[in-house]
């Protein structure tokens, strides 16, 4: 027995901890934040209590973090912020969450309410609620302490149900230091059961799909990052080698099966989908990044031109099909359940897609692939994008279980196409905004979630948006192999400034910036590679020695297109100069 007054301690609870005891009753072991007003406190008792608490040096990496952890995880990641400009920051990453269908919930500190409400100017004074409510896919506010157990349990299931998303959780300041009866607060808790409930599809769709799939001629798979998260892996590949029709993974679903699989149409993209009649979206919305369905990338005549294929849409959200063109069979459900319908309903006798379908294609394959090998192997001195990533694509071929986070332009482009998956859930990159600034955030999330080596391959402009995290790296002491593609600019850097003044033009940077020393003034290891003998030494070592490591590779500062391979999306003026 202890004195008295530790008696009493014992029997009162408060914010602080009932937030704690919610997460950890939940499963969450993580936080991903950024101390400070009114939440250092937290954090500190948040280590206390066993999890592990990654600070960061930004508050938009630390939601880029909780973002992808969530996705690699099907756990929500918890970003945690304090009020305002912390929330602020944190918000791009929420609303990147959300519409990347990633569950993640940003917790953010708040100032006092009936301050804010009456605008009375309090210390980072914001209506925080009302501003996160139309980035996210649900917003919640706590303000007694006997309803924290239902404001997580209200997050997480918003987060993780149905299509997943981002969440915004409220803490004002006065919510954690409110103490309440430690037995009732206890019992306050919610452990929440079934957090993404399977959604079985209802017979009649699943039949319909099949029916359409059976009547193909050229059928087509398209699999998405919706695929990837749903860890069905071993359905997905049941499928897609029982039906044998050939599929075509998205960025983030490259490695749900090996890229070097037979029936991955990758490397025949732009034959196969004008060409297909019938296509299967599993986890993949028709958004810009598959050209809306529609127009010439499809075979269609003009730029909104139906190109004459069916779709099949198996996706979570019954809102998604007909977004952007018919779609003739809608499947909604959870691809989990969908998947298993599906191949039941395909039996034994499945007849495989005509030949000259599959011969069609390989023969473009074959071709874009050999091309593909003569630019890999050749040497040019400076380097450019080609010959570092054939060096990057071994690495990866070496090291399977690593992962490969990716951004930038063309660092993203020629890395999405050149480099070879050969797991689930092994790329991540700039996702459906073709966000920048990612990178780190998913860097160390990706290293502390799942404990295997991280490669970085990062434009130099990208890198830009998150690179003090290096310090992060290094202070948690993180097996993070960054690459920085220094071309000397924004796409390139070869820009000039038209008027002759002084000033560079807005897409050159500092021209030769030595980007490893930054790492090594937080005791990193540091590398300046040329050629791509050097840039296999340095990948060999990091990988080797788990130690964080930049690697500064010169590229040609000739290299590379403006925007990469979206050239067509920037707008260039049509009056002549
Ligand atoms: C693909 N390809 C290959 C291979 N894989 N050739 C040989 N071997 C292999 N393994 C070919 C493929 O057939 C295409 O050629 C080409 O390489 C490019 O393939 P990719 O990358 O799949 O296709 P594409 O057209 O670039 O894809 C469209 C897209 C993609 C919109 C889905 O560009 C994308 O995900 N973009 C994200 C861009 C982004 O967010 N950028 C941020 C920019 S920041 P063809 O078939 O001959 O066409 C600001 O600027
Ligand atoms: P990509 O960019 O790779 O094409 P998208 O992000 O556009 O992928 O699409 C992902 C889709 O997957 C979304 O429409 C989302 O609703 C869906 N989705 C996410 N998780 C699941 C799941 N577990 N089951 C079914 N659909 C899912």
């Amino acid at each position: 027995m202890g004195t008295v007054e530790s008696q009493i301690a014992t029997q009162v609870t408060d914010g602080f901890h009932l937030v704690i005891d919610a997460l950890k009753l939940n499963g969450i072991d993580t936080i991903f934040g950024l101390p400070g007003i009114p939440i250092t406190d937290f954090t500190r008792m948040a280590q206390a209590a066993g999890l592990r608490v990654i600070s960061f040096r930004h508050e938009q990496n630390a939601g880029n973090a909780a973002a992808i952890a969530g996705f690699m995880t099907q756990k929500p990641g918890i970003c945690l912020t304090v009020s305002a400009p912390g929330f602020l920051n944190g918000l791009t990453a929420l609303a990147n969450a959300t519409t990347n269908c990633f569950p993640m919930i940003l917790i953010s500190g708040s100032s006092e309410r009936e301050i804010v409400d009456l605008q009375q100017g309090d210390y980072e004074e914001m209506d925080q609620l009302a501003i996160a409510k139309p980035l996210s896919k649900a917003a919640f506010r706590v303000l007694h302490a006997e309803d924290i157990g239902v404001g997580v349990a209200r997050a997480i299931r918003a987060a993780l149900s149905g299509r997943p998303g981002g969440v915004y959780l409220d803490l004002p300041a006065k919510l954690f230091a409110q103490t309440m009866d430690a037995e009732a607060g206890k019992k306050s808790l919610i452990k929440v059961i079934d957090p993404a409930p399977k959604q079985i599809p209802g017979a009649d769709a699943v039949k319909r799909a099949l029916d359409l799939l059976k009547g193909a001629k050229k059928p087509l798979i398209v699999l998405g990052k919706g695929a990837a998260y749903a860890q069905a892996d071993a359905e997905i590949k049941s499928l897609i080698e029982k039906t044998g029709i050939p599929y075509l993974p998205m960025s983030m679903a490259k490695g749900l099966l090996p890229d070097t699989h037979e029936q991955s149409a990758a490397a025949a993209r732009s034959y196969v989908l004008p060409e297909g009649d019938v296509v299967m979206l599993v986890g993949a919305r028709l958004n810009w990044l598959l050209s809306h369905g529609k127009g010439k990338t499809w075979g269609g005549k003009g730029h909104k031109d139906w190109g004459g294929q069916k779709f099949i849409q198996i996706d979570i959200s019954p809102q998604e099909a007909d977004s952007n063109v018919r779609i003739d069979a809608p499947v909604v459900g959870d691809i989990g359940s969908c998947v298993s319908a599906l191949l039941a309903g395909i039996g034994s006798n499945w007849v495989k897609p005509p030949a000259d379908w599959l011969g069609a294609i390989a023969e473009r394959k074959n071709k874009n692939v050999a091309k593909m090998a003569e630019t890999l192997a050749k040497d040019p001195r400076p380097m450019n994008f080609h010959s570092a990533l054939n060096v990057v694509r071994d690495i990866v071929k070496a090291n399977p279980e690593a992962i490969l986070v990716n951004e930038g332009a063309n660092a993203l482009d020629f890395t999405r196409s050149i480099v070879d998956m050969y797991k689930p859930r092994k790329r991540l990159d700039v996702g459906t905004w073709g966000v920048m600034g990612i990178g780190m955030g998913f860097s160390v999330a990706a290293a502390v979630v799942s404990g295997q080596p991280v490669i970085a391959i990062e434009g130099d402009s990208a890198f830009g948006f998150s690179g003090m995290e290096v310090e992060t790296l290094c202070r948690y002491n993180l097996p993070v192999c960054v690459v920085v593609f220094n071309n000397n600019g924004v796409y390139r850097g070869t820009d000039v400034n038209p008027t002759g003044g002084p000033d560079v033009a807005p897409t050159v940077f500092v021209k030769g910036a030595r980007y490893d020393k930054l790492i090594e003034a937080f005791g990193g290891v540091g590398v300046h590679a040329t050629t791509p003998a050097e840039l296999r030494k340095a990948m060999e070592e990091a990988i080797r020695s788990r130690k964080p490591t930049l690697i500064n590779a010169v590229i040609d500062e000739t290299a590379g297109t403006e925007s990469g391979r979206i050239t067509s999306l920037n707008p260039t003026s049509g009056k002549k100069k």
